[in-house]
């Protein structure tokens, strides 16, 4: 008979439900301030403040626990340098080229086009890296499980700790880019996911003037 795994008591704190609404409002309040910023200030952040919201981002709940993701922090001017060129240079075949008409026209309201100076700007871009599978010392292979799906929810994480140290967020995803692995020196076995990019946002930095759906239009009750 195999071993139960070993259990511990839950930490678990229930609240009253009239805090228990103010604090659901108060996240709602805030998580609603977030926008997606494209004019970055060089300023630097904080160091510890990065690592934390690095650390949030691996609480996120994944398949069979085996955390599939790795998070690259560019803070090497040089590096983001040649990241901006890189990215641009796929963002140029995007926009003239490869997006389809329809594409384009939807991502009009943004106003986006292919230059990335927020790249090179931001102080820091996190690199997120999805892994089909984990490699143990002796190089041998451990399956992982829902890849995409815990990778997104620690983005998430990562986003909603982001925004709550008071840093404004962008999330960029050139497409395709695979030149992150060479860029960033990660093994083939890891997928490019997402880059987030995080800083203070530029003095009078603008975001398009964009409205989120009430909730009825976006859940149904059963
Ligand atoms: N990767 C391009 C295009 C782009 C695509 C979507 I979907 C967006 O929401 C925003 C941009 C770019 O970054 O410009």
């Amino acid at each position: 008979m195999s071993d139960s795994p070993p259990f511990v008591p839950l930490a678990f704190d229930r609240l009253a439900p009239g805090e228990m609404q103010t604090r659901a409002a108060v996240f709602y309040a805030a998580m609603n301030r977030r926008r997606t910023v494209r004019h970055f200030s060089p300023e630097p952040v904080p160091d510890g403040v990065v690592e934390d919201v690095l650390r949030t981002a691996g609480t996120a709940p994944s398949g069979a626990h085996l955390q599939p993701w790795h998070f690259v922090v560019v803070r090497d001017g040089e590096t983001r340098r040649q990241l901006r060129t890189l990215a641009e240079e796929e963002e140029r075949a995007f926009y003239s080229e490869r997006a389809p008409q329809e594409w384009l026209d939807a991502l009009a309201p943004l106003g986006t086009d292919a230059d990335k100076p927020f790249l090179e700007t931001a102080p820091v871009v996190i690199a997120v890296f999805a892994q089909s599978f984990g490699l143990l010392p002796d190089g041998r292979r451990v399956k992982h499980y829902y890849v995409s799906e815990s990778v997104g929810i620690a983005v998430g994480f990562l986003l909603a700790a982001l925004h709550t140290a008071g840093l404004a967020t962008l999330t960029h995803t050139p497409s395709p880019m695979g030149f992150l692995n060479e860029l960033l020196d990660r093994p083939s076995h890891e997928r490019p996911y997402l880059l987030v990019v995080a800083g203070y946002p530029a003095e009078g930095a603008t975001v398009p003037d964009l409205s989120r759906p009430a909730l009825d239009a976006f859940t149904t009750v059963v």
